[in-house]
C-alpha cells in the first residue's frame, strides 16, 4: 500500500501537494492551508489515492452499515432555513404532520422480532412536543425493548427543547440520556461560520451552540455524529472553518464516530435556483475530509441524499461506512429532490452494493462494534432465513 502513496510522492509537480503526500504516509495532520490548497489544486485522482490510502489503513476493506430504521415525529417546524424542502411553518400545521407517542411506539413494535439495533429519530422544532413529551417517548421505547440504540435530535431540536424548559444544556442532555437517549446524530451543523448560516438558517442554534451541545453529551459519554451542509452558497474556506472547529472538538472530547457530508439537493425549496453540485465535486469533498479529519474514525456516505451508486463510488474517496436500511415511510430526504422516495434497502441490497465494489460488508452497531461480517453469507442459499433480511 506504501508503494502507491510513494507514487504520488514521487510524481506530484507541485511542491505544497507533494509535501501534503508525504504527511499524510507519516500519519501527520494537514493545515487549513494545506486543506485549501487540496480543494484548489488536488486532482480527483490525486485525493482520492491519499484519501483511500488512508481509509484502508484505518479499516483495509471493511464497510459498515446498520440496520436501522427511522421516525419523523413531526415536519412542523418554528424555523425556517432556507434549504429545508420538508418543513411546514407552525402556522401551516395543517399541511404538516404530527404524530402521537403512541403512533410513535407503533411504529417501534412494527419492527418486533427484528434484529434492528437502532432507531433514528429526528424531525422539525415543533412547539408543543417539549422535553416532557420526549422524556415520556423515551422512557416507552426503552420499556418496550431496552436493547434498541435511540439516536435522537438534532443540536437544533434539543437547543429549543432546552430553552424552552428553562434548563442548561448540561441539565437538559442528562435528563434526557436517563430517560433512554443513546446518542445523537450529525444534522443541524449545517455550515457553522455565521457569514453563510445567517444567509441560510439564520433562525436557529449558531455554530457554537451546536458544538456546545455536542461537547455536553460527550462529557456524559454519549457519542455523536457530525455533519456538513455542502454544494451551495459556502466557499471553500467556509468548509474548512466547519471542519477544523469540529476537528478541534473531537481533540478535546473524542466523543464524535461519523462525518457526514451531506450534498444540498434542491427541490423545492427557497434555494432551488442554486445548482446542485457535481459528483467529482462531490468525490473530493468526500476524500478531503477524510484528510484533514484525521481524529474521525469514520466517514459516511449518506445513500438516499446522493444515491445508491454515487454511495459506491464514495467508498473509493474515503469512504467507509454507508449508513443503514434506514426503511424511512416519510418524506424528508425525498422532498429535497432525492431520487429515494421512501428510502428502504434490505440487508442484502447493502451487502450486496458494499460487494460489488470489492469492499467487505460489516454489520456494525450504532458504537461501530461488529454485529457480522457478511463478507461469506449467501443471500440466495436455501439455508438464508429470508425473515432477518
Ligand atoms: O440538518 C435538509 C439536511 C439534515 C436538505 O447522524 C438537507 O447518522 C440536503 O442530519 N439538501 C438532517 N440536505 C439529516 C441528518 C442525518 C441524516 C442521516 C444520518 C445522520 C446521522 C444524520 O438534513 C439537516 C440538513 O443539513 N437537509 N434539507 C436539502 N435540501
Ligand atoms: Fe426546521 Fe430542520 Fe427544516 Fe430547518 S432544516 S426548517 S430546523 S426541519
Amino acid at each position: 500500500m506504501t508503494e502507491s502513496i510513494d507514487i504520488l510522492i514521487d510524481t506530484a509537480t507541485d511542491t505544497g501537494l507533494k509535501s501534503i503526500a508525504q504527511k499524510v504516509k507519516n500519519k501527520e495532520r494537514i493545515s487549513d492551508e494545506e486543506c485549501l490548497l487540496l480543494f484548489e489544486k488536488g486532482s480527483l485522482a490525486f485525493v482520492g489515492a491519499l484519501a483511500n490510502f488512508i481509509r484502508e489503513q484505518l479499516h483495509g476493506d471493511r464497510t459498515y452499515f446498520n440496520r436501522n430504521f427511522h421516525i419523523e415525529p413531526t415536519n412542523v417546524c418554528v424555523f425556517s432555513c432556507e434549504f429545508c424542502s420538508y418543513s411546514r411553518l407552525y402556522a401551516h400545521k395543517e399541511e404538516g404532520w404530527e404524530l402521537s407517542i403512541d403512533q410513535m411506539l407503533d411504529i417501534v413494535k412494527t419492527y418486533d422480532g427484528k434484529p434492528i439495533t437502532e432507531v433514528h429519530i429526528v424531525g422539525g422544532v415543533h412547539p408543543k412536543m417539549n422535553m416532557a413529551y420526549f422524556i415520556e417517548l423515551m422512557q416507552k421505547i426503552k420499556a418496550h425493548r431496552p436493547d434498541l440504540h435511540v439516536k435522537a435530535f438534532t443540536a437544533v431540536e434539543l437547543d429549543y427543547m432546552f430553552r424552552k424548559a428553562k434548563l442548561t444544556i448540561e441539565e437538559g442532555m442528562k435528563q434526557l440520556h436517563e430517560a433512554g437517549l443513546d446518542s445523537l446524530p450529525g444534522g443541524g451543523a449545517e455550515i457553522f461560520h455565521p457569514d453563510i448560516r445567517k444567509q441560510i438558517c439564520e433562525d436557529k442554534v449558531d455554530g457554537d451552540g451546536w458544538l456546545a451541545i455536542h461537547e455536553a453529551a460527550h462529557k456524559l459519554g454519549m457519542h455523536s455524529n457530525a455533519t456538513m451542509l455542502y454544494g451551495h452558497i459556502e466557499k471553500y474556506e467556509h468548509r474548512i472553518d466547519h471542519m477544523r472547529r469540529l476537528r478541534e472538538l473531537q481533540d478535546k472530547t473524542g466523543g464524535f464516530n461519523t462525518f457526514i457530508p451531506l450534498k444540498f439537493r434542491n427541490q423545492d425549496n427557497a434555494m432551488s435556483h442554486i445548482p446542485e453540485s457535481v459528483i467529482t465535486e462531490d468525490m473530493r469533498l468526500y476524500a478531503i475530509a477524510r484528510i484533514y479529519l484525521d481524529n474521525f474514525p469514520h466517514l459516511k456516505a449518506y445513500w438516499p441524499m446522493l444515491g445508491r451508486q454515487n454511495a459506491q463510488l464514495s467508498l473509493s474517496f474515503g469512504v467507509n461506512d454507508i449508513d443503514g436500511t434506514i426503511d424511512d415511510s416519510t418524506k424528508i430526504y425525498s422532498m429535497a429532490g432525492s431520487e429515494e422516495q421512501t428510502p428502504a434497502m434490505s440487508t442484502a441490497d447493502l451487502v450486496t452494493l458494499i460487494k460489488q465494489v470489492n469492499r467487505t460488508p460489516i454489520e456494525r452497531d450504532t458504537l461501530y462494534n461488529e454485529v457480522k461480517d457478511y463478507s461469506t453469507v449467501d443471500f440466495t442459499a436455501a439455508s438464508f432465513d429470508a425473515s432477518l433480511n
